[in-house]
Formats: structure tokens, sequence, C-alpha cells
């Protein structure tokens, strides 16, 4: 490029390229400042939890399980971290010390039965050290002995279904909040329109199933993931340590809306959720909902033959 055109003078002595660095900085500088905006909106505690813009690491632990799964990785982390800088020094130092121009007559040593021992056993014992807290999560998240509340979580293509069997059978359905129907501040494909609403600090039995096609529950800063298969009850649990919304997804592609099925979990003080309860009881009886409440008792066991429609998908259609 000839300086006549690509360093034309605007007049003032700015160039065109002064003019393009000055763009190439204001990238940075405008990430910078969503990135500070996003610290100061979601940086307090028990706020909204859902992903963030340049978000590097996993979200931040608002339950005992999460707790212990960060811990888990960090564990991880720090022997694979170890491992991968010894073996790469190891490679280094073949590649320096042993080639043909320092070593032109190699070795003809083929056995050295301390080294064979040794990387057979320790590795092993790597494996023991991972495994044993692996399989004390495992057993930690898969249920809770003394729950304080269940919670059935029903999935449909494309939606979800709460019920609380042991607060007089209530029953909400969950849906995204469609793009041009979105308030200032509410995100966009993590809002929904009924949220799950648990107590605070207490111990939640989740029971997962689904009607038609496998989905999964999972929400991050919860340390919930759990599948939703036709057919099955699966059990896990949860307890949010503070108040606030939890924003999750269906993680098992699903289907064509199968990015539009989020998941709001609003952990609420005790006295709010038992006003809560009160209140979706009176609208419940002034709306019966006959259907949901007819799926809700088929759910565990209904299976639907793939690419047959489902009542859900009829009514989504019509
Ligand atoms: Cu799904």
């Amino acid at each position: 490029m000839s300086p006549a055109t690509g360093d034309k003078s605007d007049g003032v002595g700015r160039t065109k390229r002064g003019d393009q660095s000055m763009q190439l900085l204001r990238r940075p500088l405008a990430a910078l400042t969503t990135l500070m905006l996003a610290c100061l909106t979601y940086g307090g505690a028990a706020l909204a939890q859902a992903p963030r813009p340049w978000e590097m690491g996993m979200q931040p632990a608002f339950s005992p399980v999460k707790q212990r799964i960060i811990e888990l990785h960090d564990l991880v982390l720090v022997i694979i971290t170890l491992i991968t800088l010894f073996v790469a020094g190891l490679l280094a130092w073949v590649m320096y010390r042993y080639n043909a121009k320092r070593n032109p007559v190699p070795g003809r040593a083929s056995h050295n039965t301390i080294l064979e021992v040794a990387w057979t056993v320790l590795p092993v014992l790597i494996l023991v050290v991972i495994a044993i807290p692996s399989f004390r999560l495992i057993y930690y998240q898969d249920r809770t002995p003394n729950p304080d509340l269940t919670v059935k979580v029903t999935a449909h293509q494309w939606y979800w279904e709460y019920s609380y069997p042991d607060q007089g059978n209530i029953d909400i359905e969950s849906r995204y909040i469609h793009d041009e129907d979105l308030k200032p501040g509410q995100l966009r494909l993590l809002e929904v329109d009924n949220q799950l609403v648990i107590p605070v600090g207490k111990n939640i039995r989740i029971l997962t199933g689904s009607t038609d096609v496998i989905h999964s529950f999972f929400i991050p800063s919860l340390g919930v993931q759990r599948y939703a298969i036709p057919g099955r009850t699966i059990e896990t649990w949860v307890r949010a340590d503070k108040p606030g919304v939890y924003y999750g997804e269906c993680n098992q592609i699903c289907g064509q809306d199968h990015s539009r099925m989020p998941i709001a979990v609003h952990a609420v003080p005790e006295a709010e959720f038992t006003a809560w309860v009160e209140q979706a009881k009176k609208s419940a009886s002034a709306a019966p909902q006959p259907q949901a409440a007819a799926r809700l008792q088929t759910a565990a066991v209904e299976v639907v033959p793939q690419g047959a429609p489902t009542g859900s998908e009829q009514e989504i259609r019509q």
C-alpha cells in the first residue's frame, strides 16, 4: 500500500493510521468496561447467578455440592499440571541430550526394572488419589438422606414442569420469555415466566423425569446436573446457601427448541417460601389445571415413541 493511500492526513496532523490504532484500542477498552459492569452487576453475593461475559472458570459455588465440585476440580488441575510439566521437561531433556549430534552412538539398554515398576505403580497411585474424592463426591451429590422438601421436575419439549408433592401438589409450568417480551435487565434465553421457588438453606430432593425425549436439568452455580429420561425417575438434591436467582439450562440436545428451555431457581427465605406456597395453592384452586395434573401422574411411566407428537407439542403447534 502506498503512503498516499494508506496514510492520508486529515489536515490537523492526525493520520488514518492513527485513527485505526485508536479504534484498535477502543475494542479492548469497551470489553474492559463491559467486564467491569458485569462484575458490578453480578459481583455481589446472592444476586443472579448466570454465565458472564469473558468468563474463564466455573460459576461460583452457592451450594455445598458445587463447593465440592470446585475443590475436586482444583485438586485434579494441580495434578494434571504437575504431570504435564514433568512430561514436557522429560521430552525437552531427551530432545536436547539425546539428539543425533550430541549422542551419535545410541545406548543398547532396553530394560530397567526399577523404572518399569515405578512408571506402572506411580500412575496407579495417582489414579487412586483422584478416585477417592471422586467417588465421595458422586455419593454425596447422589441423594440427601433427610430431605426437607421434594420437587418433581418433569421435562417436556420444550419447557419444564415443577411440582411439589408435599405442598398439596402445586404444579407449575416454566417457559422461556420471548425476545420481544424481555424487560430491561432480563437475561435473554435464561429468564422464565415461572421460576422454581425453593427455601434457602433446606435440603431439597429433586426427582427428574421426562414425557418425551432425554433432557437434562443443569444449574451450574448450584452444582446440579441430572438427566431427565422418559420412563425413569432420577434423584439428586440441592441446598442453596444464599437467597438469589440461579440460572441453568437443559443441556442435553433435545430437539429444535433445546436452547429455549432455561431454568431459573429462585431461593427465598423460608417465610417467603411458605407465603409463595399459599399463594400458589390459591391460584391453583382458582384455575385448576387438570391436564398438567394428569401429565404429572403419568410422567414417570409414559414413553412416547420417537417422532410421535406429544400432547405438549400439539399444544405448541396450535
Ligand atoms: Cu431439553
